[in-house]
């Protein structure tokens, strides 16, 4: 997959992409990210990439003509394949871990990252394809949000993940928050890992696992579970969690 992203701050999104798991996918070329940067396409002397918002105001608008030179030449650079642009902005839809891994499947991304007060609209009408935020909050520009698109969808390429397990293991991935883990020592001052994965009984680990995702999803994200109908199977785990937790909570209260 190729990923190209129009910034002001190439050097930022390139080191974003240069480590961990991205980074290394990079290294096993399942990934390539390229970033381009508007101000090597100004025309003029000062190599102006903004100008002040028409109607007066403060702030500043990235102009059509540099970013638009920016975005053709990525759309050039991966010949061929059918490119989707998207801007990076508050208005645009909530990314999910659905959205990830339907974009994580085309062959060629452009992201575009505005500063200032965003990019001119008519070049979002003419050349973005959708906008999306990574949450509800304001942002000094569109990088941490490519580099989050980046990150989510890169560790998504087949191959990119030493375990392809692990990635369908995932908060999320089932509509589920993670369980805990663990790793040895089995005692600790912190406490004992939970007996049942020391059981090497795999049936009732997977079990305990699932239990503690449901369990954990009604209590910090009860949202996820009221979008999503459970199986019996489910059902029966998280009325015993429920149970258990409501047990061990009173058994906490002083005057219980
Ligand atoms: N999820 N920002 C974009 C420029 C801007 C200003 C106004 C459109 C209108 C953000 C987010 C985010 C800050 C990126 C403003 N664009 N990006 N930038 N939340 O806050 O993705």
């Amino acid at each position: 997959m190729r990923i190209d992203v129009i910034t002001l701050f190439p050097d930022f999104v390139r080191s974003c992409a240069a480590v961990g798991v991205v980074g290394r996918a990079q290294e096993r070329e399942l990934l390539s990210v390229t970033a381009w940067n508007p101000r090597d396409f100004a025309t003029d002397s000062y190599r102006t990439v903004d100008g002040r918002t028409c109607g007066g105001g403060p702030g500043m608008v990235m102009l059509i003509a540099p970013t638009r030179e920016a975005i053709v030449a990525a759309r050039k650079a991966g010949s061929g394949s059918k490119s989707r642009t998207i801007y990076l902005s508050p208005q645009g839809s909530r990314l999910t871990q659905a959205k990830v891994a339907e974009l994580a499947r085309e062959d060629h991304l452009i992201l575009l990252c505005g500063r200032y007060e965003g990019v001119d609209e008519r070049l979002i009408a003419a050349e973005v394809d959708e906008e999306i935020s990574i949450g509800d909050y304001v942002l000094s520009g569109g990088e941490l949000g490519a580099a989050v698109l980046i990150d989510a969808i890169g560790r998504l390429q087949d191959g990119a993940l030493n375990d392809a397990a692990s990635a369908e293991q995932d908060s999320f991935s089932d509509g589920l928050l993670d369980c805990p883990h663990y790793a040895r020592p089995m005692v600790d001052e912190l406490g004992a890992v939970p007996d049942v994965l020391q059981s090497g009984n795999h049936a009732m680990i997977r079990r305990w696992r699932l239990k503690q995702s449901l369990g954990r999803t009604w209590l910090r994200r009860p949202d996820l579970l009221a979008r999503r109908e459970l199986g019996s199977q489910a059902r029966t785990l998280l009325e015993e969690f429920r149970r258990e937790w409501l047990a061990a909570r009173a058994g906490d209260k002083p005057e219980a």
